[in-house]
């Protein structure tokens, strides 16, 4: 009988899948299909033959809505893109993520861990992003964390992004409870760190399932030309209609209306310098590439 179901652990060439009732199947893909452990990753969605004893055969993997690289996985529906007061937030960084997010059609939420300690970070996340992301304010300590469950509502599929340290192992724990030292045990016994676990796991919650490895594969900018980069800011999106040239990159150009919400206030300053930073960065790629 064809079952489908999602891939939650592939290791050499044998998968983990569990299907929408919950029920775990060793899987398995016949030779002919010619399909290894690069071609089966986590979070694919699968057709297979259940041939009993908890075992099935590969059948068919279903079109990819997107795949991240490093460790890989597949279908990512959400991003926690995770900032705190400690470290200190490199919005760099969480710009970049929320580039590629909006790149590969993933829902971003900028998380603030830590209140605990300070919520001073909190006003800083909604003024850099609060117009193209929620912005949820938690503690890996407390039971605040449960809100970030909502996002995963309909089967999704969420991972955690950001710098070291800010908590993404700790929140994952606090949401896993029977996860707890399973992300550590597998970086132990490898004798790895958790940043360079080769195989990531998808855990199932209630309703959808987390990743136990960070988007880290995220924090690079793949294959954006500087002229495109503009398209991937969702609220300068919506306001470049009102820029005088169509294809106005908000930099140089003359009546910009990015550049006219930056002076009113309504785009923060900060997040539009970092912008033009990056822009000039990759344009600057460009002229050595030749
Ligand atoms: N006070 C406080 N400390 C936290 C919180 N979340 C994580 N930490 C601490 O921050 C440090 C880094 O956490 P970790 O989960 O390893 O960060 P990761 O590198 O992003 O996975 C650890 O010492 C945690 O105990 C929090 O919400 N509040
Ligand atoms: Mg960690
Ligand atoms: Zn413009």
């Amino acid at each position: 009988m064809t079952k489908s179901g999602t891939v939650v652990k592939s290791v050499g060439g044998v998968f983990t899948v569990m299907d929408d009732d919950q029920r775990k199947y060793v899987c398995f893909a016949p030779k002919k299909l010619r399909y290894n452990d690069a071609d089966v990753v986590v979070g694919d969605k699968i057709f297979f033959d259940d041939i009993g004893r908890g075992k099935g055969v590969l059948t068919e993997i279903a079109p990819r809505r997107n795949k991240l690289s490093r460790p890989p996985i597949a279908n990512v529906d959400v991003c926690f893109v995770v900032v705190a007061c400690r470290p200190q937030p490199d919005f760099f960084l969480a710009d970049k993520v929320l580039i590629n997010c909006f790149q590969e059609g993933i829902e971003p939420v900028v998380v603030v861990n830590k209140v605990d300690l300070s919520d001073e970070v909190v006003s800083l996340a909604r003024q850099n992003y609060g117009s193209v992301a929620d912005i949820v304010a938690v503690s890996a300590l407390d039971n605040s964390v449960l809100g970030l469950v909502d996002y995963l509502q309909g089967g999704k599929t969420a991972c955690f992004a950001g710098q070291s340290a800010v908590g993404k192992t700790s929140l994952l724990n606090a949401l896993l409870p029977q996860a707890m030292g399973a992300t550590g045990g597998i970086s132990a016994k490898s004798g790895r760190g958790v940043h360079t676990t080769r195989h990531s796991s998808l855990h199932r919650l209630s309703c959808g399932y987390l990743a136990d490895t960070c988007g880290f594969s995220l924090c690079e900018l793949h294959n954006i030309r500087s002229d495109e980069l503009r398209l991937y800011l969702d609220d300068f999106v919506t306001l470049s209609h009102e820029c005088k040239y169509t294809s106005c990159t908000h930099t140089a150009e003359p009546d910009c209306a990015v550049k006219r919400a930056v002076q009113q206030g309504d785009i923060c300053l900060s997040r539009y310098e970092r912008y033009v930073e990056e822009f000039n960065e990759l344009k600057q790629a460009e002229k050595n590439q030749y």
